[in-house]
């Protein structure tokens, strides 16, 4: 494969070619700013942690299925498709997967958890979590499946009731082009960090925020960005920095906002047009509720800024053109909702929602896509069938599904009840790198009869399952890339043959559950007797025949594929928020009101306070849980990498010490602790431990340590201190709590740890070719 073939990734579109058994990669020449990430693919290609045969847990082979706490401990054996293939399809039918599935009643698809989170790659067939939910549903009528993302889930949650819902609002506005030509001021909670913002999902191809930055610092733009890490924003137009303790923006937010009061600074005519409820918040905001008056100093005692700085930013944002945004990293945590809500409340007290530039934008700066001008076209989609199973639970809320079934528990106010899993069916995702508190998930994985993932390499999760396919890597196979308010599609090519191993290596996910769908007697219902390339052409139509209809270039699929990359036309109209804005009466937003609800009484019968509130979280810096361990975790997204994905590639590997994950702490936290930079640290709690290469680093806030999360989870039993993840994976100390009975949101980002330099012998870390270890014969 000597020519440089067209490829696309959640990180940036490239193209490629293999040169001397090396991957030779070159970005895409529109984007401006491509990113390091790329880097990371060239050693997929032949990497020791990949997967080349299918796999089954000894225990599982040896005595069936059934609960098992084996998993995670336990051997593998290597089998061949056939054998794996024959042994699935039997468990699948035991379960109740065929053809002949009831019509009314109870499906077998009800013990099925097939929500199946995760990022998988780019491509839009090949996309693994669409794939295995038209393989549940065509074999078992449905599955449990699982609502809102780890990425938002108290924040989309609270939005969809205040505001409407978020990811049509954000993704239908053109907030870069305003911040570039009008914005003066940008208050960004969470900051706006350039690492997240080369992400999207499905693709990326201009990395344009660094150049929206520029010209918005040229023209006077400031911008402040508030976030114990310093590096949350980039070197750009000098920003302001504030380092609140974590945890606590909504009380500053709340300092804020009194300052607007007592100030008469408050935007009413704004808030009598667009907004209800504001005078029971403003009831709790001047303390007549409560008898607490929400003053910058109040504030300043909670957030550690001084009520100085609180009031001069009040000041500063109600005298110029202000945009606030909030990040996704500030909700996932204890009552996450707040600060998402009390952003929104304070943009709306500032009442300039209505101008270009100005207002609230929820995840500007979480991920890339957001804020970027939409798409005229519809995409390539692949469909996955009907689930008729209504049940689901919030993402985050596995372990208590599995762990709890038949439990109550509460979620957008209505109570619900856990399903009793028997399977779980999981491809594309990595729960033992996504999800909190692992040990306690090593738990529920025990309690399924049968847990089956398919996985290119070997990761922590393929180690808890007991029948894990071999799939093959994007580099691997034809698709096509496209994102939501992404001006390009894809016409992705294989960049290198598959690995054959004895004829038996890694299938795509799509043939696999076709060979399985024709076992079952599903075949054709799965695949409509269409091969990759034909489903490939028929998802591209739709794009095709709306490209015609608007009387633009609508190349036919074959000349698509020729040319690679294909613009696609943006809509040149104003989004929603706009649309309200101008005619609040005739554009409503989707709440119960039709207008920014700054009291929601869904909120109130949740149990929360029908406003937005200060309400601690149990593991923050000013909790009584301090005393015993003193310092916040953030536990945020790599620089480094996506997610887990590539761990073992050349920038992830760039980033490590010695082969293990940094931990960033405050130069004077570490001189207290008598700990230098590249020093094996411990960071532990009543939930487990992980062991860190120390990072000294101004950057970080006192009493803050920083732990990107993704590296491979690795739990060793250490003498002494018990199970801890040698290799610097986060979620070992994580809390496994909803962020609230409303949203049941992923509350991963904050946790109060313990730190100590590690005085014993240092275990090694587990190298990621160690996950693919496996007996060789072949047991049938
Ligand atoms: P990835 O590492 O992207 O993580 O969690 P997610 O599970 O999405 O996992 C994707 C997996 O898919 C990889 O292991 C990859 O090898 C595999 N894969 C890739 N392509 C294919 C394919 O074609 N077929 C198959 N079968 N597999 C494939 C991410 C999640 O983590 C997210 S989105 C967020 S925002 C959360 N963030 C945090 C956080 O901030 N803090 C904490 N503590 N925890 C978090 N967890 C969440």
């Amino acid at each position: 494969m000597t020519r440089f073939r067209q490829h696309s990734s959640h990180w940036g579109a490239f193209t490629a070619r293999m040169r001397d058994g090396r991957l030779e990669l070159k970005p895409f020449d529109r984007d401006p700013d491509p990113s390091p990430l790329l880097a990371n693919l060239a050693a997929a290609i032949d990497h020791p942690a990949r997967l080349r045969r299918p796999l089954v847990r000894r225990g599982w082979l040896d005595d069936g299925p059934g609960p098992d706490p084996r998993r995670g401990s336990d051997g593998y054996v290597e089998m061949d498709w056939d054998g794996a293939l024959a042994l699935t399809a039997a468990e699948l039918r035991r379960l109740g997967a065929g053809p002949d599935l009831p019509q009314a009643g109870a499906l077998p698809g009800a013990q099925v958890f097939g929500g199946s989170y995760g990022w998988a790659s780019a491509g839009r067939f090949h996309h693994a979590q669409s794939q295995v939910h038209r393989f549940l549903n065509t074999v078992f009528g449905g599955y449990v499946g699982s609502v809102d993302t780890y990425s938002t889930g108290a924040g989309s949650v609270i939005l969809s009731l205040v505001w409407g819902p978020s990811p049509v609002l954000t993704r239908d506005h053109p907030t870069w082009r305003e911040l570039k030509d009008e914005t003066e001021l940008l208050i960004a909670f969470g900051g706006l960090p350039l690492r997240n913002l080369a992400i999207s999902p499905g693709g990326n191809s201009e990395h344009a925020a660094r150049s929206v930055l520029e010209a918005a610092a040229r023209r006077g733009c400031q911008f402040v960005s508030i976030s114990p890490l310093a590096d949350d924003v980039a070197d750009i137009g000098d920003p302001t920095r504030l380092a609140p303790r974590p945890a606590t923006d909504t009380a500053l937010m709340l300092g804020m906002a009194h300052r607007l009061h007592a100030t008469g600074r408050v935007n009413r005519a704004y808030l009598d047009r667009y907004t209800t409820g504001y005078e029971r918040f403003e009831a709790y905001l001047t303390g007549a509720a409560d008898g607490v008056a929400k003053t910058p100093e109040w504030a300043a005692s909670i957030c550690g800024i001084s009520a100085k700085d609180i009031a001069g930013l009040a000041d500063r944002a109600a005298s110029r053109r202000t945009l606030v945004t909030v990040s996704y990293a500030l909700q996932r945590a204890e009552n996450g909702e707040q600060p998402v809500w009390m952003a929104l409340t304070l943009s709306a007290m500032l009442g300039q929602g209505h101008l270009p530039g100005a207002g609230f934008c929820y995840g500007l700066g979480s991920i890339g896509n957001i804020g970027k001008d939409k798409l005229d076209v519809p995409l390539p989609t692949f469909p996955q069938g009907r689930n008729r199973v209504a049940d689901f639970i919030p993402v985050a809320r596995i372990s208590d599904l599995l762990l709890k079934p038949g439990e109550a528990y509460t979620y957008k106010g209505e109570t619900r009840h856990y399903a009793d899993i028997r399977l779980v069916y999981w491809a594309g995702g990595n729960p033992f790198h996504h999800h909190q508190d692992l040990a306690k998930l090593r738990a529920a994985f025990a309690r399924p009869d049968t847990i089956v993932m398919h996985e290119s390499v070997a990761t922590a999760s393929t180690r808890h399952a007991d029948i894990v396919f071999p799939a093959t890597i994007t580099a691997e196979r034809e698709d096509v890339g496209a994102a939501a308010n992404e001006p390009f599609l894809f016409a992705m090519e294989p960049l290198v043959e598959r690995p054959e191993t004895a004829g038996c290596g890694p299938r795509d996910d799509y043939d696999l559950f076709c060979a399985l769908a024709d076992r079952l007697g599903c075949g054709p219902a799965f695949s409509e007797g269409r091969s990759a390339g034909e489903w490939l052409a028929a998802m591209y139509e739709p794009t095709r025949a709306a490209l015609a209809a608007r009387g633009l270039a609508a190349p036919d699929y074959e000349a698509f594929r020729e040319g690679g990359v294909l613009a696609l036309p943006l809509r040149d109209e104003e989004g929603a928020i706009r649309r309200f804005h101008r005619d609040p009466a005739a554009n409503p937003l989707q709440t119960p009101s039709g207008r920014i609800e700054l009291w929601s009484d869904v909120v109130a019968a949740a149990g929360l306070p029908g406003h937005p509130a200060w309400l601690p979280p149990r593991e923050w810096l000013g909790a009584p849980q301090a005393a015993r361990h003193p310092f916040q975790l953030v536990a945020n997204q790599p620089a480094n990498r996506l997610h887990s994905q590539l761990d073992f590639g050349a920038t992830s590997m760039a980033g490590k010490t010695a082969g293990r994950e940094p931990a960033r702490l405050n130069p004077a936290d570490a001189a207290r602790l008598e700990i230098a930079a590249g020093d094996v640290i411990r960071l532990w709690n009543d939930r487990g431990g992980v062991l860190a290469a120390a990072a000294v680093s101004a950057a970080i806030a006192p009493g803050v340590v920083q732990l990107a999360t993704g590296a491979w989870y690795a739990p060793v039993d250490l003498p002494g201190v018990g199970p801890t993840c040698v290799n610097g994976n986060p979620n070992a100390v994580t809390a496994d709590i909803g962020a609230s009975p409303l949203s049941q949101g992923c509350a991963g980002q904050l946790s109060l740890v313990s730190i100590e330099k590690w005085r014993g012998a240092v275990p090694p870390v587990v190298p990621h070719a160690a996950f693919a270890a496996a007996e060789r014969s072949d047991p049938a």
